[in-house]
């Protein structure tokens, strides 16, 4: 299978991670969709990475859907609890993490804008969303290894993801500051031969 994709985007890195920890062999295509003359379009009307094309020539979009279909093969090991209503939940997990990325991603965007056009009501939402979704996360933890259950699931990628990639893009901002277990959490998870493998680059 192809991976269409970036070497920063936190989305391909939790699908690269998740590839790495099954062991499931890929090419990994690089194909920024910022860059002129990019083809992502051509995989993902959206026009954004990661897109997986199967060996069956089938393509999956976005991460979330990607992620579930590589569980459908059935590859040890499963980031994703067997029952379907704790599946459920580590997929919120998952949707949390990502809108705390997502809403990363728009609170940076907005602070390249030269100052004066720069909105300061969007920045205090965006960092509004980042901070309530990060004491969510730093809760979950309180006396627990992992986000969800007793074991390493989609839910720790997700959010670790997205935490290296706020460290990689705002090297200033302390998330860390009062919330000890996830910060934690994330050193540990960064350790991981799948993570240390995919750190991004520019
Ligand atoms: N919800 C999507 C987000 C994907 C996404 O926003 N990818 C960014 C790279 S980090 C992208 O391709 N942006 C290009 C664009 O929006 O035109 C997912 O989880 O896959």
């Amino acid at each position: 299978m192809k991976l269409i994709a970036s070497l920063t985007s936190p989305y391909v890195r939790k699908i690269r991670v998740l590839l790495l920890e099954k062991g499931i062999p890929f090419e990994f295509v690089n194909d920024p969709p910022w860059e002129p003359g990019n083809h992502v379009a051509d995989f993902n009307p959206l026009g954004k990475v990661p897109a997986l094309v199967t060996d069956e020539a089938e393509v999956f979009f976005d991460s979330p859907i990607i992620a579930d279909y590589l569980e459908t093969l059935g590859v040890y090991a499963p980031t994703l609890p067997a029952d379907a209503l704790e599946a459920l939940r580590v997929k919120q997990l998952e949707a949390l993490a990502d809108g705390i990325t997502d809403a990363a991603v728009v609170w940076l965007l907005e602070t390249r804008r030269s100052t004066d056009k720069q909105d300061v009501g969007v920045i205090e939402r965006q960092r509004g969303k980042v901070e309530r979704g990060l004491d969510v996360l730093e809760a979950r933890l309180h006396g627990k290894e992992w986000l969800h259950g007793g074991s390493f699931s989609r839910a720790d990628i997700a959010s670790a993801c997205g935490l290296a990639w706020i460290d990689f893009r705002f090297p200033a901002y302390d998330w860390r500051a009062g919330r000890p277990l996830l910060a934690a959490h994330t050193a540990r998870l960064l350790e991981r031969p799948s993570f240390a493998q995919t750190v991004p680059v520019v």
